[in-house]
């Protein structure tokens, strides 16, 4: 199976390279027509950075290849917690070249992309396939080849619509969004006073992140804060510049806002430039809750502009590339590996705290 690898490897490549027209690999983000074998030694040069995983061809391993052999399919760089968590994996495949081999492809944030990846991983005959699945739905037919191929599946950070069916997938280590929005929810309560008007900058349409945070923040508060509205929700897709733009029209069309709740730091940090803008001040006139806890959010909390935000760690390397090798020799593991997360007001966020972020 592993020369098999190495050759079906090679013609992906050739197949990489015609289709991005002659194998320019100047850009950044790699699209998943470019997915290609990025040998861990290539990803040493670029660990530090979610780029330059274009140039390795795969090293042929003369006496066999007994590596682990993981296929990774990114989302994209939508922000600054995806590059960590991209970091994050390079960095640990980086440092374990002797027993690892990383492919990661960069979808672009496009799902077609993603299942493109996940296809040639399969045809490259990996040991086991990884991705955070960029929605919830639409994985069932590309799914169902990884398991003809009788390839394991880790989703991670984000989940499937369960209605598809758990089978379809062999573990997921993500957060619980679901606590995430209701550990908000409950900051909301207290920083308003149990009365308030707020709006919800949501995450990407149809993101098990998006979808549950949402689930978690609005259940909370409809069962418990009465006199806290939620005047409106709408998609700002987990980025910083589309976080900003949502924020100024909600300033545009209420002049009563009292807070925002932001499925992550991203779209808070926009949501401070918009606020500001509209010479208002953030944390105070309207008080701002993220998700994620990037550094620049526990900056901002620091700053006094920003209030809160709920952990989601993208340090998920180590986990991942364990439950791997584990899943690559038979073993079986919970169906559910549960990151460990913390909750960040402005009273925990200290000069040290913010210095010992590790994103
Ligand atoms: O919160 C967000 C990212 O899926 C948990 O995706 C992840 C989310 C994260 O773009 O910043």
């Amino acid at each position: 199976m592993k020369k098999t690898l190495v050759l079906l490897t090679s013609l992906t490549m050739a197949f990489a390279l015609t289709a991005c027209g002659g194998g320019d690999t100047s850009t950044s983000a790699t699209s998943a027509a470019q997915t290609e074998a990025v040998q861990t030694e290539a990803a040493q040069t670029g660990a530090a950075q979610a780029e330059g995983n274009t140039e390795a061809a795969p090293k042929a391993d003369a006496s066999g290849n007994d590596k682990l052999v993981v296929g990774f399919a990114q989302i994209g760089q939508e922000s600054g917690w995806r590059d960590a968590e991209t970091n994050d994996v390079q960095w640990y495949a980086a440092r374990n070249t002797d027993t690892i081999e990383l492919s990661f492809a960069d979808a672009q944030q496009k799902q077609e992309n993603q299942i493109k990846a996940i296809r040639n991983f399969i045809e490259m005959g990996v040991d086991v396939i990884v991705f955070p699945p960029v929605v919830e739905t639409g994985w069932e037919a590309v799914l169902t080849e990884c398991q003809e191929a009788d390839i394991p599946v880790i989703l991670v950070d984000r989940g499937i619509d369960p209605s598809a069916g758990e089978d379809l997938y062999t573990t997921m280590i993500a957060s619980d969004h679901v606590w995430a929005g209701e550990q908000a929810a409950i900051v909301m309560d207290e920083l308003l006073g149990g009365q308030g008007k707020v709006v919800e900058l949501e995450g990407t349409v149809g993101a098990s992140a998006a979808v549950q945070r949402k689930k978690g923040f609005d259940e909370y508060i409809a069962a418990n804060c009465p006199d806290i509205e939620i005047l409106d929700s709408q998609t700002g897709d987990f980025t910083r510049a589309m976080g900003k733009e949502v924020m100024e029209s909600f300033l545009k069309t209420y002049d009563d806002i009292d807070a925002v709740f932001c499925h992550n730091d991203d779209m808070a940090l926009g949501a401070i430039e918009a606020i500001k803008e509209a010479g208002k001040k953030p944390g105070e006139d309207v008080k701002i809750i993220g998700v994620d806890g990037v550094k620049g959010a526990f900056e901002a909390i620091l700053a006094g502009e920003m209030n809160c935000t709920v952990e989601c760690t993208p340090i998920l390397a180590e986990q991942i590339f364990d439950t791997a090798a584990k899943l690559k020799n038979g073993e079986t593991v919970d169906k559910w590996i549960m990151s460990a997360d913390g909750v960040y007001t402005a009273d925990k966020v200290t000069q040290e705290v913010v210095d010992g972020r590790q994103y």
